[in-house]
């Protein structure tokens, strides 16, 4: 009966297997769907077991004592109303309505996106995120909001973690019904490092939109407004919150770096305004508003812009819990900060301390401390787990206020420059980054443009180039291929343009594109790509979420296909599971489904046979399975 069923259903082409479809297809017979993925998940358990997981192989291990993660109780059983209760019933502008008329502080939770990109790597896996979802929708209903999509979370679901970040943004947004979900969107560069065609941005917006995305964060890697239009104007046209956001760097209190100065930012705040944003974004990105500028740059926000304003910040320096402090002295609506266990040095400032500090203030959070230190425990038993993905960053520091680099960058760059053998020199890292940005002309640093910036240093500190040597017309410089494509153009204009002497340099007599990239882009036929992915597919059903998926990332999304074709559902293993497989004797629950769970147990690893194939004995459900996998050991 099941294959009856499964050959007469309409999407189930080829006798493959869809992504989405076995999981979302509850109709299909139990038994036989159960096997199916249970041995592609016995076979994933059976590999990493034996050959440990490509991207924890020679890192640190979790504690032996580490504990599996249990959320905190539900203090109701009903979520109550929240920030997405009002979305839903009065749409964006009355939030935007609403915030401005708080007298609280609102917070934003950035643990589940910001959070672990800037101190795990953006490592953390969806089980981690969804069993605690219902814990903030009952516990922590007077968030804002919860920050837990985009950024690089995107890519690297389905590069690293074997997981589609659509089915984690419909689990959570599911889970959290009734608090706004925010993500983080690159504008036209989506949730990528490229400038995307027009109507790959739209189409990518609305989907987001559909699957759970209430709050858009939009910035442009230049703080070009042009370039931001697209995606703002899809946001507003999806009826979701359009934070329109400006990228902070310099310092508006010194006069050397005037050309991001007080005036430059009330004015991109004006035109952010006029280009539609119901929320005005303040993103410190690498966390250098020093408490003292942001009394000054938000008040003038507020007098002169008329937005509400949702600030973001990182705590690289050690101290932006001070400059939110400050910030909220002087009117900020929202700010963003990570939970206790997951905040600090890279990431954003810490939730509960700030809870703590506002309390009985005039700007009290409203938020329940105690249900806060509960959630934060969960988190801390969570990051136990990610010991391998730890930076080892011991301590805050000044030096951020020379190099300027991102929070979400910082301990990506350095373990580039230390697969580059350049760990000794970082400090020559972080001096060559601030000179690359002078010689760019002092530019906003921020993904993409960021990783430029990065790129060039990395080259001259293991060329031993100096800015001078690079600038002089008559040495020979073979320049990255990110460089090259931003001066070109391709990523747009930053404010007064390229320098010219470094424009000359890297694109010799080409002529640079000063228009918005978008614009010579042709639109992409989406009905053609979603048949010729089928087809590479042996006819599996593409949807809506899958076609923009591979149009962010193609070769990532195709790999990432071909892999859940051996694998199955692996995003339900646990995560230790996960990355360190089983050990003879262990028994775990694996919920494939709601209310369908496979009891494993490891029995025993054999010895490898000629062929260099291990066979590894299971339990499954209490029969007794053998699954070979090849010892690549
Ligand atoms: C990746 O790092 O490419 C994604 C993780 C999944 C890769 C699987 S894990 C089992 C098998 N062994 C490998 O070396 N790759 C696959
Ligand atoms: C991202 O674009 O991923 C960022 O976090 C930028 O700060
Ligand atoms: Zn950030």
């Amino acid at each position: 009966a099941f294959v009856e069923n499964l050959l007469k259903h309409p999407t189930f082409l080829n006798n493959e297997y869809h992504t989405k479809f076995i999981d979302q297809t509850p109709e299909l017979f139990d038994f036989k769907k159960r096997r199916d993925r249970a041995t592609k998940i016995l076979t994933y358990l059976a590999d990493i077991t034996v050959n440990g997981h490509p991207e924890t192989d020679g890192r640190p291990k979790p504690a032996a004592d580490v504990k599996d993660p249990k959320p905190p109780a539900l203090r109701v059983e009903t979520p109550p109303p929240g920030t997405r209760t009002l979305l839903d019933e009065k749409g964006p502008q009355a939030v935007a309505d609403w915030m401005a008329a708080q007298k609280q502080l609102l917070i934003t939770d950035t643990t589940m996106r910001d959070g672990h990109q800037s101190l795990l790597a953006t490592r953390m896996r969806s089980i981690d995120m969804i069993r605690v979802a219902p814990t903030y929708a009952a516990n922590l209903p007077q968030l804002f909001s919860v920050e837990c999509w985009g950024g690089a979370t995107f890519d690297v679901a389905y590069r690293f973690l074997q997981e589609c970040p659509w089915q984690r943004l419909r689990d959570l947004r599911a889970a959290m019904p009734n608090v706004m979900t925010q993500m983080l969107l690159r504008a036209s560069n989506g949730v990528g490092y490229t400038n995307y065609p027009d109507n790959v941005v739209q189409a990518f917006v609305k989907q987001a939109a559909a699957t759970g995305v209430d709050v858009f964060r939009v910035f442009d890697s230049l703080n070009w407004v042009e370039n931001m239009r697209v995606a703002m104007d899809a946001v507003i046209a999806a009826d979701k919150v359009c934070e329109g956001t400006i990228c902070y760097t310099g310092d508006i209190l010194n006069p050397d770096r005037a050309k991001y100065d007080l005036k430059y930012y009330v004015a991109m705040g004006k035109d952010l305004k006029a280009a539609g944003a119901h929320v005005l974004g303040l993103k410190d990105m690498a966390g250098l508003l020093k408490p003292a500028a942001a009394r000054v740059l938000i008040k003038a926000l507020k007098d002169e812009i008329g937005l509400p304003i949702h600030f973001h910040t990182h705590d690289t320096s050690g101290i932006a819990g001070a400059t939110i402090l400050a910030a909220a002295e002087a009117g900020v609506d929202a700010a963003d900060a990570a939970m206790d266990a997951l905040s600090g040095n890279t990431s954003q400032p810490t939730l509960g301390s700030i809870v703590e500090a506002l309390a009985r203030t005039d700007r009290d959070t409203g938020l329940d401390i105690a249900a806060i230190r509960e959630i934060s425990n969960y988190w801390e038993t969570v990051r136990g787990h990610y010991a391998a993905f730890e930076t080892g960053q011991q301590a805050p520091a000044s030096e951020v206020y020379l190099h300027e680099m991102p929070g979400g960058q910082f301990t990506n760059l350095k373990a580039q420059a230390r697969s580059l053998g350049l760990e000794e020199r970082w400090h020559e890292v972080a001096q060559t980054y601030a000179d690359v940005n002078q010689m760019f002309g002092d530019i906003v640093k921020v993904t993409p443009s960021s990783k430029v910036v990065g790129d060039m240093a990395l080259m001259m500190v293991s060329q031993n180039l100096t800015r001078a040597q690079v600038e002089d017309p008559k040495t020979d410089v073979a320049f990255p291929d990110s460089v090259i494509d931003m001066l070109r153009g391709n990523l747009g204009q930053p404010p007064g343009g390229w320098p010219d002497g470094i424009l000359k340099k890297v694109l010799k007599s080409e002529k640079p594109n000063t228009d918005r990239p978008g614009k010579s882009l042709p639109p992409v036929d989406l009905e053609k790509v979603r048949a010729e992915v089928s087809a590479e597919l042996d006819g599996k059903d593409i949807d809506d979420e899958d076609l923009n998926g591979y149009l962010m990332y193609p070769k990532v999304f195709m790999d990432y296909m071909g892999r859940h074709r051996t694998y199955g559902p692996v995003r339900t293993l646990p995560t230790k599971n996960f990355f360190y497989g089983m050990h003879p004797g262990d028994e775990i629950s694996v919920e494939i489904d709601p209310g369908k769970t496979l009891e494993i147990r490891l029995q025993a690893i054999g010895e490898t046979n000629e062929e260099g194939d291990v066979k590894v004995f299971f339990e499954l459900n209490g029969q007794p399975r053998n699954i070979r996998v090849p010892n690549r050991m």
